[in-house]
This record gives C-alpha cells, structure tokens and sequence, in this order.
C-alpha cells in the first residue's frame, strides 16, 4: 500500500530547485525532501529541465505527486512524493522566479557541464551558442550563468549550486566551468561568484535504472495506479556532501544525509568500487552476453572477476570515516545482484567516455605508480576500445550513446591491428599520462583486446575465467 503524503504540501516553500528532474532525482534527493517535509520541515523544491522529454504537463496532471518504489528481493514499498512543487522544462526555464531559492542541486549527466572530460576545463565549442546570445542559453551552464548575472544584478541573496553527477569532484567542476563561462559571458559575474556563490561536492548513491516497461508494471502493482513520472529504484540511498555552503540550506542531516569536511574518500570509494564494478561489467557482461549488470553479477565467473577487482580498486582507496571498505565492496556487488533491479548495461555503457577517467583509469594509474599490476583495469579499458560507438539495442530495445562513440569507431576502422588501435586509444587525452607510457599496461589491454576478438561470448568468458584462476589465484 502507498505510504501517504503526511504532510501539508501548502506549507512548503519553494526554496530550493533541480536541475534535470530525471529519474535519479526524482528517486534520490526527492526521497530526502520528502523525509524533510514528514519531519516538519517547509523546503519545497523548483524543477527545470533543459533537454527533452518534457514533464512539466504530466507532474501537473497527476496533482504534482507521483511514486516512487523501492525494492528488492525482501520486498516493495510504495512512497508518495510531494515535494517537487513546480516542474518547468526548457521553454518555461527563462521564467521561473531564483529569488526565494538558496540551494539548487543537478543531475544533468556527467556530459550536461560542457567540459573536456577527464578535466575541470570548459570546453569554449560546447557553450559557443550561448556566448553568441547569453540571454538566450541552451545549456546548463549558459542557464545557470544568466540566472547568477539577474541575481548580481538584483543584488540576490548567496546561493548553493551542488553538482551530484557522477564526475570526479563535481563541486569543483561546476565551479570551474561556471567561471569560465562567465569571465566570457559576464564579465562583472566572477568577483560576485566568488563572494556569494558555494559549490560544494557531493557523492550521491542510489541505483535507479530508466524505467522500463516490467519496472512499470511493478510500479503499478505497488501503488495502484499509474504514474507518468513513478521511478523504481532499490533502497539503498545515501548523500554525502562537503560542508561548504552559501545561505540558508535544509536540514539534509534529518533524512541520513551526511555533512562532511572531507568528502575526496567518499567519492573515490563509490566511484572506484560500486561504479566501477557497474563499468567494469558494463564492458565485460556485454562481451559474455549479458544484457543486465545483474545477469553479470550473478554470473559466476564474473562474481569471481569482481572480487579480484574490488579487491585491486580498494588498494588505490583511503577509508572514509566510519567506512569498511571491505564490506563495501561486498554490499556493492550485493547490491548489483537485487534480484528486482536489472540496470541495463547498454544505460550504464553509455557516456562512458566521461565516467571511465575516474571509474578505472584513475586508480589504473595509481596502481601503477604503486609498482602493482593493473591488468584488472585494463581489461576494461580494452573492452570499451572494442565497444564503444557500438549502438545496436540489447534484448530489451536499449541502445548505448557515447559523445566518443562515433570517434572510437572510426579508431577501430583505421587501425592496422589490436596493438595500433590500443596505442590511439591510450593516447586520447581522457587518462593520466602513465596510462599511455607504461608498456606493460598497453601489452595487457592489447592482449585482452585480442581475446575479446572471439566471436564467440562463451570463449571470451572462458578466457576471462582462466585469467581469473590462474592468475588471481580465485
Ligand atoms: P535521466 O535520463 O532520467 O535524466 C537525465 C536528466 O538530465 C534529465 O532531467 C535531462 O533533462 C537532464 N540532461 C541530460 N542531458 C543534459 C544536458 N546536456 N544538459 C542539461 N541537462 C541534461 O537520467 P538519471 O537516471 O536521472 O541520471 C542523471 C544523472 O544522475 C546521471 O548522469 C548521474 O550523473 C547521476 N546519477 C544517476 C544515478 C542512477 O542510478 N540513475 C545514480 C547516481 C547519480
Ligand atoms: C551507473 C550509475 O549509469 C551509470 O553510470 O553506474 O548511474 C549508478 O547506477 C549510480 O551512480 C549509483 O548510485
């Protein structure tokens, strides 16, 4: 049975807003506001979507509620969500009223801040529209440097813009390609970021798949209803974000959310370990013929792949206070094998030209620097060379996109063997430098590279499998 919204949804304000309501918000930070709201609390949130598809009409028509699902192989659990109080996509975005907000978070995919990924830099070519007509911006950054230069010039309150996309040192990142374009843009606006605006980093954890027709189904069964923007997703959830902020902020601590000092362990342990391992199979389930990071992780061979990986990633990690990395490990690839999500690998697969550099190749390169073997890295790095721009649809109609793809398969086109194909891929500026000098490392991805040329998906599992006995000693 849904759990009903408790609370008076007119005493809400809006003081905080989204960008880009996706499933993900809709299913993780929503989850909290609302936990805020049951605990008394009157933070209201302002979504704006930039890119298509619009839901804006949808969330009205269903009385701005929808639900959200949680699950897993103990059960369901149906929950009311009223704390989105306004949705506006692209057309309405120019018109949604900043002044009353002090705290604004985004999940606009790690491709959404117009930077060269595996950096913090701004990329001129992306913003280059919205620096010939600034008032008119298209993209993330455009917009929310045009609402800052409004706030500047209304003399606005200081706000909190928090990044919590899956790129390394999100705050960071925002902050830089926010400056940048603004030093371009609005030449008055960078001083006033500085004295006003805080963008602290966040790492933000839950697993919540794009909906598919069964999660639908399911949804419909636990609630009772259908619902246009209804997310299903497990129940694990946690936010960790760095204490640095900028005016008012709600009480995240009520709903679990963790304010920190020092957030670069927290990060790195979720992007190397539970991301990782979601990559990693992203590249080696679909080269044995799994469609789902589920099928991967109950697979037993690739069960065994991950402990060996977890393992080597967990080398390259400081614990987190209060953390076991151990045992974080074994709740990732638990929480990979809930028997109710079935993340497609192709979802997973895609932008991963902005997710490997701080997934695998960061901590393929520390270890290396440690003198350690970092073929487990490699492996992956060779199955995204053979993969990426590939866009045929797994079984269930979900397609792979890459900003990279159409790059990588003209690589593949071009090069004369494995070996030259894996010389250009180490040589794309996206990874640290070592990654490209150490021959070791490039004779590794070779090689797996070569073995991942089987046609068939039982033979490049097998060959999985032996590296896996002989040489991890599993
Ligand atoms: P989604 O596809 O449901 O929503 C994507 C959202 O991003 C939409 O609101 C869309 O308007 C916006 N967007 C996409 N491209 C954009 C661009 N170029 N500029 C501005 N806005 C853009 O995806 P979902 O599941 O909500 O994930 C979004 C992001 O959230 C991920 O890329 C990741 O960084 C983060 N995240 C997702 C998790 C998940 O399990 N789905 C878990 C943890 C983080
Ligand atoms: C996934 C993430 O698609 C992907 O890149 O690895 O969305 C993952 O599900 C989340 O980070 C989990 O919190």
């Amino acid at each position: 049975m849904a759990r009903a919204v408790s609370y008076d949804r007119a005493a809400l304000r809006p003081r905080a807003a989204h960008l880009g309501v996706g499933a993900f918000h809709r299913a993780h930070q929503q989850s909290c506001y609302d936990e805020l709201a049951r605990a008394g609390g009157d933070w209201g949130v302002v979504g704006i979507n930039l890119t298509p598809p619009d839901i804006a009409a949808s969330h009205a028509a269903q009385g701005r509620v929808y639900a959200l699902v949680t699950e897993d192989g103990q059960g369901r659990a149906c929950h009311e969500i009223a704390t989105l109080l306004q949705v506006h996509d692209a057309a309405a975005a120019a018109a949604v009223d900043w002044s009353d907000i002090a705290f604004c978070t985004l999940t606009i995919t790690e491709k959404g801040y117009c930077h060269h990924s595996g950096s913090h830099a701004l990329d001129p070519q992306k913003v280059a529209a919205d620096l010939a007509a600034p008032e008119a911006p298209g993209t993330a950054i455009g917009y929310l440097a045009w609402m800052l230069e409004r706030r500047r010039q209304a003399g606005g309150a200081p706000i909190t813009l928090a990044s919590c996309d899956n790129v390394a040192d999100n705050g960071r990142l925002l902050g830089s390609v926010l400056r940048d374009y603004a030093a371009r843009a609005f030449p008055q606006l960078p001083d006033w970021l500085e004295r006003n605006v805080a963008f602290p980093t966040s790492m933000v954890d839950r697993i919540v798949p794009a909906m598919s027709d069964a999660s639908r189904g399911r949804l419909e069964a636990a609630c009772g209803r259908r619902d246009a923007l209804g997310v299903v997703a497990e129940p694990f959830r946690q936010w960790v974000i760095e204490d640095r902020f900028a005016g008012p902020r709600p009480a995240l601590e009520t709903a679990g959310v963790q304010i920190v000092a020092d957030l670069a362990p927290f990060e790195h342990m979720k992007h190397r370990l539970l991301n990782g391992l979601q990559s990693a199979y992203a590249e080696l389930g679909r080269l044995c013929g799994h469609d789902s990071s589920h099928a991967a992780a109950t697979d037993p061979v690739l069960e065994r792949w991950a402990r060996a990986f977890l393992a080597a990633q967990a080398e390259t990690l400081d614990c987190p206070e209060g953390e076991d990395l151990e045992a974080y490990g074994r709740t990732s690839l638990a929480r990979l094998q809930n028997p109710t999500i079935h993340h497609p690998l192709n979802q997973i697969a895609s932008d991963a030209s902005f997710k490997l550099p701080q997934r695998i190749a960061a901590p393929a390169a520390e270890r290396l620097a440690q003198g350690k073997s970092a073929e487990l890295q490699a492996m992956v790095l060779a199955g995204w060379a053979l993969q990426a721009g590939d866009t045929r649809p797994d079984g269930g109609g979900v397609v792979t996109s890459d900003p990279m793809g159409a790059q990588l398969a003209q690589m593949r086109a071009d090069a004369a063997d494995s070996e030259g194909l894996m010389r250009a891929v180490l040589a794309l500026p996206l990874w640290p430098d070592r990654l490209g000098q150490d021959a070791d490392f490039a004779a590794q991805a070779t090689r797996w590279l070569r073995a991942y040329a089987a046609p068939d998906p039982a033979l490049r599992r097998a060959r999985i499998d032996d590296f896996v006995r002989e040489r991890m000693n599993a």
